[in-house]
């Protein structure tokens, strides 16, 4: 693939559920040798550091977990991506899911600024589609689709001007959506692929027909990855496992589909607890995902020689 210039975003983003530890996601990501893994294949990387939330009020007892420590992180991230997506591909460094409602909406106010359309795919075992006043949990993590989308509920968060089209997102890996999520989702225009769908008709098929409308459209897509998309036999560094998750080969081919597409604009790597990790194998796995997202292949050509 041409090269590009990798903008790796830390953000240590811890405030989005109870169980702490993705703080430590981003240098768990150097560690494994993100940089290096980018920069073989012909990339030019540059690390921008660990960002902090915006200054925020203090958190208090509610039954919403951190929401003004979130706020403040969707201010920084937001203004983030903003700031790079002129310069090159951010790839935001997680942290909790809570990051993706900056991260998003960045891009969306991006995408708006230089008149394309933004498309989302969100590979995640859940499907995030919560708001402040629908979550049963408090837990913000569970909310960036709702907020991007333009849902109701989020006072007190910065506003979301240019919100994602519902026909603009694909959700893919889904087995643990909330009876209120399922009842908003169902009457959404969003692409939902629940594991069954996969199991029944593969990834490729349902990932080509996304990523072919978003060619369609002229648009900029925006990934994110949550590492409980993965099945948690080989990606167990999360806090939400979810028993029957994407294969390491599913994972791979979406990525090298996503990369053979030409499309990708922005990425985030997200819900990496590396204290919950085995020897760095789950941060290790996203590593060579990212990397497969940006060109690394085993030949250089198609491989089926027997016809
Ligand atoms: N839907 C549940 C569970 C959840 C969402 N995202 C994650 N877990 N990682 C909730 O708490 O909103
Ligand atoms: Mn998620
Ligand atoms: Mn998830």
């Amino acid at each position: 693939m041409t090269p590009q210039t990798c903008i790796l975003i830390g953000a240590p983003v811890d405030s989005g559920k109870r169980r702490d530890g993705c703080l430590m996601g981003p240098d768990a990501l150097r560690t494994a040798g993100l940089a290096r893994a980018l920069g073989d294949l012909g990339h030019r990387v540059e690390d921008r550091g660990n960002l902090a939330p915006a200054p925020h009020a203090p958190d208090g007892d509610g039954p919403l977990h951190q929401p003004n420590r979130t706020i403040g992180w969707t201010q920084t991230l937001g203004t983030a991506a903003q700031e790079a997506l002129p310069n090159g591909l951010p790839i935001f460094l997680g942290g909790d899911h809570a990051l993706s409602l900056g991260s998003v909406a960045g891009a969306a106010e991006h995408a708006a600024r230089v008149g394309r359309p933004l498309f989302v795919l969100w590979l995640d075992a859940h499907s995030d589609y919560h708001t402040p006043e629908t979550s049963g949990s408090g837990n913000l993590h569970g909310t960036p689709l709702g907020y991007v989308t333009g849902r109701a509920g989020f006072d007190g968060f910065p506003p979301v001007p240019n919100p994602v089209p519902q026909e603009n997102i694909c959700i893919m890996g889904l087995r643990s959506v909330d009876r209120a999520e399922r009842e908003a989702l169902q009457t959404t225009r969003i692409r939902l692929h629940d594991m069954r769908d996969i199991d029944e008709n593969g990834i490729a098929r349902p990932l080509t027909a996304f990523l072919d409308a978003v060619a369609r459209a002229g648009g900029m897509l925006h990934v994110s990855l949550d590492v409980d998309f993965l099945d948690p036999a080989v990606a167990p560094a999360v806090g939400t496992t979810v028993p029957g998750g994407a294969t390491v080969r599913e994972g791979h081919l979406a990525m090298e589909m996503i990369c053979d597409s030409g499309l990708m604009t922005s990425l985030d790597l997200v819900e990496l607890n590396p204290f919950l990790d085995e020897r760095g194998r789950t941060a290790q796995l996203l590593v060579d995902l990212a990397a497969s997202a940006l060109g690394r292949r085993v030949f250089d050509r198609p491989t089926r020689a027997f016809d």
